[in-house]
């Protein structure tokens, strides 16, 4: 099985994207002239001259706005998106955050959403949200990257193209990164160079998206001599650091160095702003801004809390399409919006008719209040795979609290993940962990995890005071427990399934084999939720999975067992049969269970399915219980490089590899075995 590589993003890092040079003018007034030529001819003139001229220009304003406004039926709409940051890194919405004048006029001429999140924290599962306005789970596009490009649901496009259709001219500069198949018909241009400006007709009207990478992750993989030499131009020691970071010079000039690019994504979205004035484009055109996903100091991209998806959301309302907007200019609007609502609002204020399939709906548009918009409290994330890192997670966020379901709570935040700890200061707060110089919330990060977390996200933004096992809370535990469980099995969610099952049973049509496997899923659901009881309630439940004729039953009674881990251990005979299942990934969840309780050395059975599996995404499976192992359990479990000769190949396979085998990321080309010369490349993020 090998990873596709279409649609890889052409940048990343601080590599500057083109920037139009703004000589080129749609002239849209028909009355307009230059500034120059109308000085020019004043010096020419005598005075009653000059006052007639003044007045015929002035008589000529009003009828210039006029023509626009007839002109422009329909709203433009511009997407200006920057790579990797959540609401913490700018001040118009987070304490400490930088200043961004543009971001911030847009604001006062416009909207500005204080919840506003993206339903995944990593590019790729996001961004195929944002385009599908469908969520991951449910069509198949929820692991970054991809092994299989999931074929859009039947009947469904993704949204632009219905914009097109509708007569719109749509333009993608240029990142796509989609898990999902593109199709026909969605971009008239995608490139570094397409823009609005191209459009055939000038009077058309257009949808454009632009991606700024200045802000991605990339750019915090700096080395240790940038670190002492290169000065940021903001003060490290003026940083607010998050609670749970340690306060060390690394942190707090890593920090620096990112609220650095947040300036420069301010002046960046100032010149596409710019532009579209120069066009006499501005009093036409929604400009929305906001972040592809959150970032980007350590724990926040690649992670499920507030700082993966909680992303600035500002959009700049059209003097000509006020009457679209539900409030004033400079309204801070409450109500919750997340990306699958993105495109069906685009669409909606387009006039284009919302297709029924998309799980998202429309926040902006006709007929859409504010007291509507206001009265949504709740998104729903999902966290799978990032790259060769599995930690299953989902999500709400209702009101001020979010709940988060680990499925697999035994994994720390911390475990290994290459592109992650290229940035020194997740190295160095390993290192710290390592040597046992942490403690508190900074050490968390290193923990197992508990099943649930709760959290106050007004009284405690960091997210590092668990509420979950507090009886004050109970209420709302039990609340948003049946939420969450009510939205994975409506949907119904596939990653109940193992990546590797899902990859050889349902790439074909995920929403279908969905539909087909609901029920089940429901009770994968319940079985897995057993480790959420008292052990003893769970017990009778957990030993009828554990037998069932059912596989994908007893892979998920081994992983509520594992949760329960020391608690389970009066049943770990009955489970001890599992290690020889004829279903390798059940093998694979027995080990985890009796390696976690010590009862056996879990290495020989993880390596011993590396070796024999000719899936790769299982190997990609196993190897990461093996790097849990082999960090986690103060080396009682090591293994070395050549213990593996992996049937299967692929960068993930790879690349859990060389990190056992110390090589730096990212190898030499030719180093790791299957990796192509050009799949280094492919890893960007
Ligand atoms: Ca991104």
């Amino acid at each position: 099985m090998t990873r596709l590589s279409g649609d890889l993003p052409p940048t990343r890092g601080q590599k500057r994207v083109t920037l139009y040079d703004g000589s080129s003018d749609a002239g849209r007034y028909p009355f307009q002239f230059p500034l120059s030529t109308y000085f020019l001819l004043m010096k020419t003139l005598n005075m009653p001259q000059r006052a007639l001229v003044l007045i015929l220009a002035l008589a000529c304003c009003p009828v210039a706005s006029c023509a626009t406004a007839v002109a422009a039926d329909r709203p433009n709409i511009v997407w200006i998106v920057s790579e990797d940051n959540s609401i913490h890194y700018l001040e118009h919405f987070f304490e400490g955050g930088a200043p961004a004048p543009n971001i911030e006029a847009m604001a006062a001429h416009g909207l500005t959403f204080n919840n506003a999140f993206s339903n995944a924290p990593v590019c790729s599962v996001a961004r195929t949200t944002l385009a599908t306005a469908c969520y991951g789970p449910r069509i198949g596009t929820q692991f970054h990257r991809r092994y299989a490009m999931a074929p859009m649901p039947q009947g469904l496009r993704m949204f632009p193209a219905y914009l097109r259709d509708a007569g719109y001219y749509t333009t993608n500069n240029s990142k796509k990164d989609y898990n999902a198949v593109e199709g026909q018909g969605v971009w008239d241009a995608s490139s570094r160079t397409a823009s609005w400006r191209n459009r055939p007709k000038q009077d058309q009207p257009f949808f454009h998206m632009q991606s700024h990478a200045q802000s991605h992750e990339g750019s915090l993989h700096f080395n240790h001599a940038v670190f002492e030499n290169d000065k940021t131009k903001t003060d490290p020691n003026s940083i607010q650091l998050a609670d749970y970071h340690p306060n060390t010079p690394l942190f707090r000039y890593t920090h620096a160095r990112y609220h650095d690019r947040m300036l420069d994504i301010d002046e960046i979205v100032g010149k596409t702003i710019e532009q579209l004035r120069q066009d006499g484009l501005l009093e036409d055109t929604f400009i929305f801004y906001f972040g592809d996903h959150g970032g980007v100091l350590p724990r926040s991209k690649g992670y499920i809390y507030e700082s993966g998806l909680h992303v600035p959301l500002v959009i700049r309302v059209p003097k000509n399409f006020k009457h679209l907007a539900p409030s004033a200019d400079g309204t801070r609007l409450d109500g919750f919006v997340s990306f699958i609502d993105f495109g069906p609002t685009t669409l909606h204020l387009a006039g284009v008719k919302v297709p029924s399939q998309v799980d998202g709906k429309a926040f902006l548009g006709k007929s859409i209040s504010q007291s509507a918009i206001n009265a949504q409290d709740e998104s729903f994330g999902y966290a799978d795979r990032f790259d060769e890192k599995y930690d299953f997670i989902r999500s709400i966020r209702k009101g001020k609290y979010q709940y988060i379901r680990n499925y697999q709570p035994y994994l720390p935040d911390g475990l290994n993940n290459n592109y992650r700890y290229k940035n020194l200061a997740f190295a160095e707060w390993r290192d710290l962990y390592n040597a046992g110089k942490l403690s508190g919330a900074a050490k968390q990060f290193f923990d197992s995890k508990p099943p649930e977390m709760l959290f106050d996200c007004e009284t405690d933004p960091h997210q590092v005071k668990n509420l979950a096992n507090d009886p004050k809370y109970a209420k709302v535990l039990t609340k948003l427990r049946r939420r969450l469980q009510q939205t994975v099995k409506g949907l119904p969610d596939l990653s109940f399934y193992p990546e590797s099952y899902l990859a050889d049973n349902a790439m074909q049509n995920p929403v279908a084999f969905g539909q087909q496997h609901k029920q089940q899923i429901a009770e994968l659901v319940d079985i897995a939720d057993l480790a959420l009881l008292p052990f003893k309630e769970a017990k009778p439940a957990l030993l009828a999975a554990m037998t069932s004729d059912d596989p994908m039953k007893r892979y998920w009674a081994a992983m509520a067992c594992t949760a329960f881990a020391a608690d389970a251990s009066e049943i770990s005979v009955n489970l001890k049969p599992l290690l020889e299942d004829n279903v390798l990934i059940v093998r694979m969840r027995a080990a985890e269970f009796l390696g976690r309780i010590g009862e056996i050395n879990p290495q020989i059975t993880l390596t011993e399915i590396v070796n024999t599996t000719k899936n790769s995404v299982e190997a990609t499976e196993a190897l990461n219980s093996i790097v849990w192992f082999k960090d986690f359990f103060n080396g009682k479990y090591p293994v070395k490089r050549s213990d593996f000769n992996p049937v299967s190949d692929g960068a993930d396979v790879d690349d859990r590899l060389n990190y056992i085998n110390g090589v730096p990321y990212p190898p030499k080309a030719g180093k790791g075995k299957g990796r192509k010369p050009d799949a280094a490349k492919n890893k960007k993020k």
